[in-house]
């Protein structure tokens, strides 16, 4: 199929784009007319409006028209690179048209090449490249004194940050340093981190976003299945018979998965969504949609679990060959009868055995999840019990199921994980406490290394707080935006003894830096990425680095040097040739198999071995092949709603932004549709405020307060508001959260249920300027999700898809 066809076959709607942009076309050209501008001028006229006519033509899926546009325009002799996008963790693969140093267009390559995606992009893969060129990437490294950030050299800047990362740890010990790894960065840069911490500084004090994402994720299938990662492959989401979606709102924030999803929907598919809010998702016609009360999620699941159990829907023999622990979950279930279900987690009786049923009788069943479950002081219990239920309907380890947590960052699987940049694992999840593991990474690095426990990111920053952790290296991660309860973060920041920040840009955490070392963007380096179906794939530098940029893994190996250990790499293909030969599980892989084969997932045990796209089909990856089933309860969040607090605020994402905002806030079509935080209220909610649609309300918490503009919408339930993540200055919703309710096991932080306040700022008072401004597409203060619940499942989608395809 030709990349600039949409794949509808509707002639009206392609008409309509047509005629969309010939008269995009007639306006930029008369514009150009009367300016005199120039051909690049005009190209990047189109450009900057290209996101905010993408607003309008996404709806339709004619991405693609709208990129040919620029690109008639723009092409004349360009270099063409195949590449892996540097957003979120689906994987999809697309070529980069880029001319000096410029970025002109993101468009299908090869779809072998592209095994996730195809041909389909999201909005931010196809236009977000703008930031590439923002006037205020970092360039040069930057030194603090007298207060103010001077430019310096890559030596002195440096040798100071080895200077003063060796005199802390001479003074204080190892231990006093803390250093974030990237889940923005490539598995080859994040191998090296970890390498660094634990070779050079003789800690583990290594972390990463993950933390505050899905490690609970990673902590409860690694106890429960064997691998801290989904199961499943692309095929079997395309495949299934059924899936259960839950805390993930997943046509934002994973979109060309939604469409893959939809796509096997309309085929025949049955689709369960579970979440606080009517996600776009649960208004796709053939959705099943229950509402849940943020915080008990283990509870209704553990509901499901027992009504299948008390229907002989489970399957005895899958659990009695595939099983360990049955009887001990079966007692343990029998506290949670409908009745209780519905006090505790609001989901109605029917709801609950119509979605058990379904999914204990279809032939095949996908779990899908993402922060809803994850990001709660219940985390790892909320996985584990997912676990269990996928266990006891033999949907994990057979075809076409399987348990598939929709990962976040492009590389949070890889980088995040895989390549060992946390506390407790080396590697290819080899525990830094296993003495032959240890020797065997201590002969590689040629030092002792320690088995101390080290901190966490949320641990590090309570450390630093305690005056234990003195100094800080954060590469790639903008924690004065996106650790909880921002405020305190940033004054915990402001007290290090020193702060260096290896990043793209000046970010808030920079801000507070001694030093700061201008890294490069996935657009300008080389490496690989792990997507979230555990694909390693290549990614390729398109564009020369920014001035004096330098790749994250070469910032780390010259740092490296200056501790006495030259590790000599001349390339990332190198390091991933180390990492195959300390690693199992990407034991066979190589950039120049990727090359061949266009991505390889892991486990890929040795050269000859093709990867594995769904695992566990023989046995799960304990020690005698059996998965566990482990009991699970909860009592919800850790603050609940008070007097004074009588809300419950659950925050998270739009599909126009990108968490900190320091890529997406530079892109002005991006801004022009989701320029502003707002907090969803539902009407009755409002009304008892006094509030109105698009007036400002201040929204408190226990820990600080923000202030957004109110959109009214039966999206969210009465007790409940949404806040996204995005924005900054007084509307920076981790001003709100609390850093100190963390899941026990993961460390995760409770971001998706905080005790609130609202109230009108504006004293009722619209504000004009702002009501086009808000993020999702706004639903109207009267839509009614009865009309969703009880539609039929009808042949055609009447949902807008996100994506272009
Ligand atoms: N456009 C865009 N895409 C992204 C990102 C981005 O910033 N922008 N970020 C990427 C990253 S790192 C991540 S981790 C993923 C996150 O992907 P998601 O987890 O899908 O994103 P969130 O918006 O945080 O959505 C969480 C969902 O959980 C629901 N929820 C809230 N509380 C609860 C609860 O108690 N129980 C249940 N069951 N559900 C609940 C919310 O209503 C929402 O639907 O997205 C990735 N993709
Ligand atoms: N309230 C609330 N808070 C949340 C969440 C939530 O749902 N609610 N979600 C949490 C989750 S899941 C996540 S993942 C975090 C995300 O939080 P962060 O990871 O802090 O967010 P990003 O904006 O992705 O920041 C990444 C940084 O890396 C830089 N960068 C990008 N590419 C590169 C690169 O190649 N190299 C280097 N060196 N730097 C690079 C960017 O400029 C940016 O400063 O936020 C967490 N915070
Ligand atoms: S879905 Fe994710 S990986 Fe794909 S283009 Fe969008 S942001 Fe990039
Ligand atoms: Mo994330």
């Amino acid at each position: 199929m030709s990349d600039d066809t949409t794949n509808d076959g509707s002639d009206t709607e392609l008409d309509g784009v047509a005629g969309f942009m010939q008269r995009a076309k007639g306006r930029a050209g008369s514009r150009l007319k009367q300016q005199r501008l120039s051909r690049s001028k005009l190209a990047q006229f189109l450009e900057q409006n290209a996101a905010s006519l993408a607003a309008d033509t996404i709806s339709e899926g004619k991405l693609f028209q709208l990129s040919k546009v620029l690109y008639d325009y723009r092409l004349e002799e360009v270099d063409v690179t195949d590449t892996t996008c540097g957003y979120c963790a689906v994987g999809c693969r697309f070529d980069l048209y880029t001319k000096n140093g410029e970025v002109l267009a993101s468009r299908p390559t090869d779809p072998e090449n592209a095994p996730i995606n195809g041909i389909s992009t999201c909005v931010k893969g196809k236009f977000s490249y703008g930031f590439q060129n923002s006037d205020d990437r970092l360039t040069q490294p930057l030194i603090r004194k007298d207060g103010e950030f001077h430019e310096t050299s890559w030596a002195e800047a440096l040798d100071f940050v080895a200077n003063r990362l060796g005199g802390i740890k001479e003074q204080h010990g190892a231990n006093a340093l803390g250093f974030v790894s990237s889940s923005r960065a490539t598995n080859e840069a994040n191998y090296v981190m970890q390498k660094f911490v634990r070779q050079s500084i003789g800690t583990n004090n290594v972390d990463n976003c993950n933390r505050l994402c899905h490690s609970p994720t990673v902590e409860a299938l690694s106890q429960t299945l064997g691998y801290g990662a989904s199961s499943v492959s692309r095929d079997d989401l395309k495949n299934t018979d059924c899936f259960l979606i839950t805390g993930s709102n997943t046509t934002e924030q994973h979109p060309v998965l939604a469409t893959l999803i939809k796509q096997n929907v309309i085929r025949g598919a049955d689709i369960y969504v579970f979440d606080p809010r009517v996600v776009k998702i649960a208004e796709f016609t053939r959705s099943q949609y229950t509402r849940v009360r943020p915080g008990y999620d283990a509870v209704w699941i553990n509901g499901m679990i027992r009504h299948i159990l008390e229907n002989d829907l489970h399957e005895t023999e899958f659990i009695d060959e595939r099983t360990v622990g049955f009887e001990e979950l079966a007692d343990s279930v029998q506290k949670f009868t409908p009745e209780y279900v519905e006090e505790k987690a609001g989901v109605p009786p029917d709801e609950l055995k119509q979605a058990a049923e379904g999914i204990a009788t279809a032939d095949s069943c996908v779990f899908c999840w993402a922060l809803g479950l994850t990001e709660q002081v219940n985390g790892t219990k909320n996985v584990i019990s997912m676990a269990n239920l996928a266990l006891v309907t033999g949907h994990v380890g057979t075809p076409n199921s399987g348990v598939s947590p929709f990962r976040g960052q492009n590389n949070v699987q890889g980088g995040g994980g895989d390549m060992g940049p946390v506390p407790g694992n080396f590697p290819g999840y080899q525990k830094v406490t296993d003495d032959d593991i240890r020797q065997k990474f201590a002969d590689a690095y040629d030092v002792e290394l320690t088995d101390e426990d080290g901190l966490t990111i949320t641990e590090q920053f309570l450390a630093a707080d305690d005056g234990d952790i003195k100094g800080m290296f954060i590469m790639g991660e903008n924690p004065a935006v996106s650790e909880p309860n921002v405020a305190h973060a940033r004054e915990i920041l402001e007290d290090l003894d020193f702060l260096c920040v290896q990043d793209i840009f000046l970010t808030d955490t920079a801000q507070y830096a001694d030093v700061v070392l201008p890294a490069t963007s996935f657009v300008e380096s080389n490496g690989t990425f792990t997507s979230s179906t555990r694909r390693v794939q290549l990614v390729k530098q398109a564009i020369e680095p920014k001035g004096n940029a330098k790749q994250d893994w070469k910032i780390v190996q010259a740092l490296s040097e200056r501790f006495g250990h030259e590790w000599g790499y001349e390339s990332s293909a190198e390091i991933m040739d180390e990492i195959a030969s300390l690693t199992p599980i990407y034991g066979g892989i190589s950039h120049q198999r990727l090359e061949n084969e266009g991505g390889i997932c892991w486990p890929c045990w040795d050269e000859d071995h093709p990867g594995t796209e769904t695992v566990y089909l023989e046995e799960f990856n304990q020690p005698d092949g059996r998965a566990f089933l482990i009991p699970t309860d909860t009592e919800g969040p850790a603050e609940k709603p008070s007097d004074q607090y009588p809300l419950t605020l659950t925050t998270g994402r739009v599909l126009y932004q990108y968490h900190t905002g320091t890529m997406t806030h530079r892109e002005e079509g991006l801004m022009s549709i989701a320029g502003e935080a707002f907090a969803e209220i539902h009407p009755e909610t409002a009304a008892d405020h006094g509030i109105q649609d698009s007036e400002y309300v201040r929204v408190t918490s226990p820990n600080g307060s923000a202030r957004v503009l109110a959109q009214v919408t039966k999206r969210v339930n009465p007790e409940s508001i949404f806040v996204p993540m995005h924005y900054l200055e007084d509307a920076q919703v981790n001003l709100l959260t609390n850093e100190e309710a963390l899941d026990p096991s993961a460390h995760c932080p409770e971001y998706k249920a905080t005790p609130v306040r609202i109230e009108s700022e504006t004293d009722g008072k619209r504000t004009p300027a702002s009501t086009s401004s808000v993020g999702q597409a706004a639903t109207p203060a009267d839509f009614d999700i009865s009309d969703v619940e009880s539609s039929p499942r009808p042949g055609t989608e009447t949902h807008p898809t996100e994506t272009d395809s």
